[in-house]
């Protein structure tokens, strides 16, 4: 068992989240009625039109071409600043869960690995990225390698393993 219940995950995500949601009340006291995407539509539309044309969406760095024809609903070649926030708002929550699975992952690979025997005070680090696992540090023989190497395979959500464990010698 090398993955976390559906409780933690859930418990990961929510954590994440609220996190981000705490954010704006950090801002100053005389920001906290400004809407942080409003204020990004408002400096995003240059000419003052109210709608954000591509040349003007693509300075956000989300909005690529592909991006701007899913957001725009309507396919009226433009951007309101609903159909910006709408699509803003539903690709930092897939962040948020991105990140929150990612964690999830690196977690459960750890415990699996010092559940180990023979694993106890090496230095092993696990990162990952959107299910890709990174795996480095040193150990002891190449079977610790492989070993770690399976565990992160079989963990839940993990995608590939690129495996840069070092054998000492
Ligand atoms: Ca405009």
């Amino acid at each position: 068992m090398h993955t976390l219940s559906l409780m933690n995950r859930l418990l990961a995500a929510t954590w994440m989240t609220g996190v981000l949601v705490s954010q704006p009340a950090m801002a100053r006291p005389d920001d906290i009625t400004e809407n942080p995407q409003i204020e990004a539509f408002k400096k995003l539309d240059v000419n003052k039109d109210g709608v954000l044309s591509v040349k003007e969406a693509t300075k956000d760095s989300l909005f690529n071409t592909t991006h701007f024809a899913k957001a725009d609903i309507n396919k009226s070649g433009t951007l309101d600043q609903q159909e910006y926030m709408d699509y803003k708002s539903a690709e930092q929550n897939k962040e948020v869960e991105r990140i929150a699975d990612d964690s999830v992952i690196t977690a459960s690979i750890k415990a699996a690995i010092v559940k180990e025997e023979g694993f106890k005070g090496l230095q092993i680090s696990v990162e990952t990225h959107r299910g890709v696992v990174l795996l480095s540090g040193f150990v002891d023989a190449q079977a610790q390698a492989n070993t770690a190497e399976r565990l992160a395979r079989e963990t839940t959500g993990v995608k590939s393993v690129k495996n840069s464990l070092i054998v000492k010698r």
